[in-house]
C-alpha cells in the first residue's frame, strides 16, 4: 500500500495545480481543466492536473528560447557538472521516484527502480560526454589553410515522451541535449505527467542551486494538441518523439514539411530465435521476461518467438509450465510478476488481438483473458497469454502493447531470419545460441535488420551506453549513448586561411 500523498510530498510536488513550468516558475491558463489522473494499480485517484493550451504554451516555448541564449554561452564541462548534480539528486530520490513511477504506470517495482536507475546512468553518461563532444579536424588542400568541424547546440529540443516508460527516456534526451548545450521542453503522456511534474520537481531544485537560468528545462502537461504544436514549430529546430508508429509518422510528417529535424523512437515488434544450439533454461528466462515483463509494455517486449521445430514441443512445454508460474498482481507488491496494464483501452486493445489471433486461426497453448476479483479492482490486469501463430497473419504483424506472445517454428537459419525480418518495424532482436556460426551469420549485413541485435540476451532491458532505436517503421532515431548526442547538435566545417593569398579549391584561377 502506498501513501500517495506523502509520497508526493517526499518528492518535493508543490505544483499539481499548473500545467507548464520553465523552472521555478509555474503557470496554466485560467480556463483550463483539471484531468484527474487514475492508478493501474488500484484504480483510485492520485492527484488531478491541468492541461496547456495554446497560451501556455507559446509563453513557455519563448522562455525557453531566451534561456537558451544565456545556456549556450556555458562552457559544456560546467553543464555536465549541473548535471552531474541532477543525477545525484535522483540518487536521492531514487526510491521514491522509482514508487511513483509504479503507482501511476503499473511496472514492477524493480522496474521503477530500474528505470530511475536508467536515468541515473544516462547522467553519468552525460557528464563525461561533457567533456568529449568532439570533432574532427582534416588537412586543407590548400597551402596554410586548416580545417575542423564544430558541433553547435541547436537551440530549443522539444521531447515527447511515452507512458510506458514516463521517466527514463526524457533524462536520455533532456540530460544529453542539455549538456550540447541546449534547452528542452517535455510534453509527457498524458497518462503519467506525475511522474513528470516530480522530475520537473528535483531538476529545478538543482538548477535553482546553479543559478541556471529559468526556461533551459520546460515541462508542458498537455493532450495531443501540444505534440502537435511542437511538431508545426519553427521555433524548434528538433522534436523527438517515442511512441506508436501512427504518432511518430505524424510528427516525422510535419517536422519533414519544414524541414526541421525529427528523431524518432516508434514501435517494436520483438522476435527471439531460439535455436536448436540454444541454452534452453537460459532462454526461457529470456523470453518469459521479454514477454511479461511491464506487462508487455516496452518497446523492447519480445513480442515473437521463432523456434527451432527439433526444440519446439519442448520448448513450448517449458513456457507452459513457466506462464502457469507467473504471479499478477499489485507492482508494488516484490512477490508480482506482473503488474496491470496502462488503462482499460490498453485491456481493450489486448482483447481485441487475441479475438483477431483466433480468428486468422492462432492457437493460444496459454489463454488470455482479464483478471477479475480481490486485488483486480482497477479492471487493468489481464493474464500474459501465449498463441501459435503465423508469421504472416496480420495481428502478428502488427504491434499489441501487451502481454501476448507469438510462437512459430522454423527449419534452417535463413528461413528463421527471413520470418525475423518480416515484419514492418526493425526495434529489437535476438537468438539464442551457442553456435558461433549461428550468432555471426545472425549479427552479419545479411541478419537481423533491427538497430538492436543480441546473442543470448532477450530483446529487451537495453544498457544506455548504446545508442538505441531501430530501422524500419521503428523511426531510425538513435538516442542514449555512443555518438547519439550528435542529433542534438549541428555540425559546422570551418576553414581559415593564415597565408596572405587566396588560392580557391580544386585548383580553380580567379585572378582581378
Ligand atoms: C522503451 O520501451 O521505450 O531496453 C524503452 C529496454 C529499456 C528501454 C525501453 N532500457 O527495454
Amino acid at each position: 500500500q502506498i501513501d500517495i500523498k506523502k509520497l508526493l510530498q517526499n518528492l518535493g510536488i508543490e505544483q499539481i495545480n499548473h500545467s507548464s513550468s520553465t523552472g521555478k516558475a509555474w503557470s496554466s491558463s485560467p480556463k483550463a481543466e483539471a484531468k484527474v489522473i487514475y492508478s493501474p494499480v488500484d484504480g483510485k485517484e492520485i492527484a488531478s492536473v491541468k492541461f496547456a493550451d495554446a497560451d501556455v504554451y507559446n509563453a513557455t516555448i519563448q522562455k525557453a528560447e531566451e534561456a537558451f541564449k544565456t545556456w549556450r554561452t556555458w562552457p559544456s564541462p560546467k553543464r555536465g557538472e549541473v548535471i552531474r548534480q541532477f543525477g545525484d539528486a535522483l540518487r536521492g530520490k531514487k526510491e521514491e521516484l522509482g514508487q511513483l513511477v509504479s503507482y501511476e504506470m503499473g511496472k514492477s517495482l524493480q522496474e521503477g527502480y530500474g528505470e530511475v536507475q536508467e536515468m541515473i546512468d544516462i547522467c553519468d553518461f552525460a557528464v563525461g560526454l561533457s567533456r568529449q563532444l568532439y570533432g574532427l579536424t582534416m588537412h586543407s588542400e590548400r597551402p596554410a589553410h586548416r580545417m575542423y568541424e564544430q558541433w553547435h547546440p541547436l537551440g530549443v529540443v522539444g521531447i515527447i515522451s511515452a507512458f510506458n516508460f514516463p521517466v527514463a527516456v526524457w533524462a536520455w534526451n533532456a540530460s544529453l541535449a542539455m549538456v550540447c548545450g541546449n534547452v528542452c521542453v517535455w510534453k509527457p503522456s498524458e497518462k503519467t505527467p506525475l511522474t513528470a511534474i516530480a522530475c520537473q520537481h528535483i531538476i529545478q531544485k538543482v538548477f535553482e542551486k546553479n543559478d541556471v537560468p529559468e526556461g533551459v528545462s520546460c515541462l508542458v502537461v498537455g493532450d495531443r494538441s501540444i505534440g502537435e504544436s511542437m511538431s508545426n514549430d519553427k521555433r524548434i529546430p528538433l522534436v523527438s518523439a517515442t511512441g506508436s508508429t501512427r504518432m511518430g509518422k505524424a510528427v516525422g510528417a510535419a517536422l519533414g514539411a519544414r524541414l526541421g529535424r525529427s528523431l524518432l523512437e516508434l514501435g517494436g515488434n520483438n522476435a527471439i530465435i531460439i535455436s536448436k544450439d540454444a541454452d534452453l533454461e537460459m532462454s526461457l528466462v529470456g523470453a518469459v521476461f521479454g514477454a511479461v515483463g511491464t506487462a508487455g509494455q516496452r518497446c523492447t517486449s519480445t513480442r515473437r518467438l521463432i523456434i527451432h521445430e527439433s526444440v519446439y514441443d519442448n520448448f513450448r512445454d517449458k513456457l507452459v509450465k513457466a506462464y502457469k508460474q507467473l504471479k499478477i498482481g499489485n507492482p508494488l507488491d516484490e512477490n508480482n510478476h506482473v503488474g496491470p496494464l496502462i488503462d482499460k483501452d490498453a485491456v481493450n486493445g489486448y482483447l481485441e488481438s487475441i479475438e483477431k489471433c483466433k480468428k486468422e486461426g492462432g492457437k493460444f497453448v496459454v489463454e488470455g483473458g482479464v483478471m477479475e476479483g480481490a486485488g483486480y479492482e482497477s479492471g487493468c490486469y489481464v493474464r500474459p497469454c501465449i498463441a501459435e501463430a503465423k508469421n504472416e497473419f496480420e495481428i502478428v504483424q502488427h504491434e499489441t502493447f501487451a502481454p501476448i506472445l507469438y510462437l512459430m517454428k522454423y527449419n534452417t537459419l535463413d528461413e528463421a531470419i527471413a520470418m525475423q525480418n518480416g515484419v514492418p518495424q526493425g526495434l529489437s532482436s535476438a537468438i539464442m545460441t551457442i553456435n558461433l556460426r549461428e550468432a555471426e551469420q545472425f549479427l552479419s549485413y545479411g541478419g537481423s535488420d533491427c538497430g538492436i541485435a543480441n546473442v543470448n540476451i532477450g530483446t529487451s532491458g537495453a544498457e544506455i551506453g548504446g545508442a538505441f532505436g531501430g530501422e524500419k517503421e521503428t523511426g531510425g532515431g538513435r538516442e542514449s549513448g555512443s555518438d547519439a548526442w550528435r542529433a542534438y547538435m549541428r555540425r559546422q566545417t570551418n576553414t581559415i586561411n593564415y597565408s596572405d593569398k587566396l588560392p580557391l579549391a580544386q585548383g580553380i584561377k580567379f585572378d582581378l
